[in-house]
């Protein structure tokens, strides 16, 4: 007898993050934390990351085919343009299924996210035990009235929107399921590893910064993972996939020097000899750490850490509400070249300060004097730093936004148009500059420090870009460029001149050809 089983089949995509000929390399994370339950549950779960399905749309449509749902996960920007390629092809040959947005910027804007025509139901916020009801209650045709944390059309295309969920801890999930992607292919080469992958131990941030998404979204919670559990999970993952270092890419790792302690400890203890980078954390807070804690983490194999320097102006800090100063960030930089801790650094710069748009473009020159005085400072005492520069864009509900608004900031507002949001400084060289209060030529110039200058600052570049060419020639060929760019890079630093930018623009035209990019 022939019975028509239930289908148990769920489709996942990563849309390309920048463009499609910038894949990003880490494992989809988003997608395997909110397959957590349903992999223990029995579901098939399907993960298309465009990194390793070339024809991403073709395969999702292949596999909506008989699945209870398709799930999107995007960002803010350009992934937002190529998911909803993938859902219009998915709506075109399956109309019925389901399809189902989450991740921060349908987080951020849930209500104008559900109303595109290939949106049926947003998930805000965190996903793992949402997206779970959420199949179960599809699958069995049941009423999504009482899930939290969705926003959905009824079947008369009646928009409804269900309460928040409250944040629940990672103790009580089961482990990230990596067996459902092809791990091999998402172990990213790092300053501290040729096989690396991604890894979350928290989620949310308790902190205020002004810009930032964390206060729209979890509303200033965090929760984490217990310090044990992580290293634990960390240890079979190693042993499992043969991996030599762990990218943590939680918002907020550091919040605890105890927990901090405890993982370390333990890492230790269970023997795991693994590196542990990228890992975000407040410079006051590190900075205030005891020695012994930063020579445990040190022993437990942690190698670079990714701090929010933000501006080298005490003003600016307190008016980003970063709950910092200068001096933090110096004294985390001391205790990093100590210990050799590699810092990854971020500064934000262009912030619209004062309604009169010319004091604007004045304020940001300033800014960007004293940001580049203070990252010339921390070269000095730690040269292993690779400094980032970011401009400033706001999002809505963030302080600043209306402000932004009146100043002239072009504002989308419905879902589709969001993808050209430019939020990734490389933006600033091919399309115009969304922010009035920044000039295009202050765009161009915080870009070119970015990408090009810090670059060649940065000791570890040559090795990372080149980490897996074989060929010796090629690479001394390489070499050879390296270092003459670098030499260059080093007189423009030296006098902070960054004027005629011939050297720049032939660098970009080899990066892009050479494939290295
Ligand atoms: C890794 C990362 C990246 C990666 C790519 C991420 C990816 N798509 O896989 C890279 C390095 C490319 C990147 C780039 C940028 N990023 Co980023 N990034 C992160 C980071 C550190 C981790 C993301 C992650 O995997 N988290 C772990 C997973 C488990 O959590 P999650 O993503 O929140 O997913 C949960 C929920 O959102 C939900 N969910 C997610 N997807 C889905 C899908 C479905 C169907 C469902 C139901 C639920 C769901 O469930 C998940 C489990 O709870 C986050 C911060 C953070 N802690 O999340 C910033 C973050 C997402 N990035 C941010 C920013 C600002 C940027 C940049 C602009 C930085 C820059 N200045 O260049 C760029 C450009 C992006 C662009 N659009 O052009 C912002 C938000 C931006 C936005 N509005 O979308 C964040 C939040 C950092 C911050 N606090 O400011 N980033
Ligand atoms: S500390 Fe980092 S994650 Fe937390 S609010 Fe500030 S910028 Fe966002």
């Amino acid at each position: 007898m022939i019975t028509n089983k239930p289908k148990k089949k769920i489709v996942l995509v990563r849309p390309h993050v920048f463009s499609k000929t910038r894949p990003y390399s880490g494992a989809p994370l988003a997608l395997l934390a909110i397959s957590r339950f349903l992999v223990k549950d029995g579901y098939t779960v399907k993960i298309i990351d465009p990194l390793v399905n070339k024809d991403y749309i073709a395969a999702t449509v292949k596999e909506a085919k008989d699945a209870v749902c398709v799930g999107f996960s995007v960002l803010t920007g350009y992934s937002i343009y190529d998911g909803l390629q993938i859902a219009r092809a998915v709506r075109k040959k399956y109309p019925k299924v389901p399809l189902v947005w989450g991740g921060w910027h349908p987080s951020i804007l849930p209500h104008e996210t559900i109303k595109d025509e290939l949106v049926d139901i947003v998930v805000y916020g965190q996903g793992e035990r949402t997206f779970t009801e959420l199949v179960k209650a599809l699958k069995s045709k049941k009423s999504l009235k009482n899930i939290l944390g969705v926003i959905y059309k009824d079947k008369r295309g009646k928009i409804i929107e269900n309460a928040p969920r409250p944040i629940e801890s990672l103790d009580n999930f089961p482990p990230v399921p990596y067996h459902l992607i092809d791990v091999e292919k998402f172990l990213a080469p790092q300053e501290y590893g040729q096989r690396s992958l991604v890894y979350y131990t928290s989620y949310g941030c308790p902190h205020r910064c002004l810009f930032c998404v964390e206060q729209i979204v979890n509303k200033r919670r965090w929760v984490g993972l217990s310090p044990e559990k992580a290293a634990e999970e960390i240890a079979e993952l190693k042993q499992k996939y043969n991996i030599d270092s762990i990218q943590i890419i939680d918002s907020n790792f550091f919040i605890s020097e105890e927990r901090s302690r405890r993982f370390a400890k333990k890492l230790i203890e269970l023997n795991v000899n693994i590196k542990w980078g990228n890992v975000n954390g407040r410079t006051r807070q590190m900075s205030q750490y005891s020695d012994d804690t930063w020579k445990l983490m040190k022993d437990s194999g942690l190698a670079c850490i990714l701090i929010g320097s933000e501006s080298g102006n005490n003003n600016t800090l307190a008016y980003m509400q970063k709950d910092i100063t200068v001096s933090d960030t110096i004294k985390l930089t001391k205790i990093c070249a100590k210990y050799d801790v590699k810092i990854l650094s971020s500064f934000l710069v262009g912030f619209p300060r004062s309604k009169n748009l010319n004091r604007c473009h004045k304020i940001t020159d300033k800014e960007l004097t004293s940001s580049l005085r203070l990252i010339d400072r921390m070269f000095k005492i730690y040269p292993r730093i690779r400094q980032m520069f970011a401009l400033y864009l706001p999002y809505p509900s963030t302080a600043l936004f209306e402000q932004s608004r009146q100043m002239g900031l072009e504002i989308p507002d419905k879902f589709e148009d969001w993808h050209e949001y430019l939020i990734a400084a490389e933006d600033a060289s091919k399309m115009k500059v969304r922010q009035t209060w920044v000039t295009r030529k202050q765009a161009k110039k915080i870009l070119m420090i970015s990408i090009y200058i810090f670059f060649f600052k940065d000791p570890d570049s040559f090795g990372l870009v080149t980490a897996r060419i074989k060929n010796i020639f090629y690479k001394g060929f390489l070499y050879l460029g390296f270092r003459s760019f670098k030499a260059l890079v080093d007189l423009r630093w030296k006098f902070k001149y960054f004027g005629l930018p011939l050297d720049f623009a032939f660098y970009n035209v080899l990066r892009k050809y050479s494939g290295l990019g």
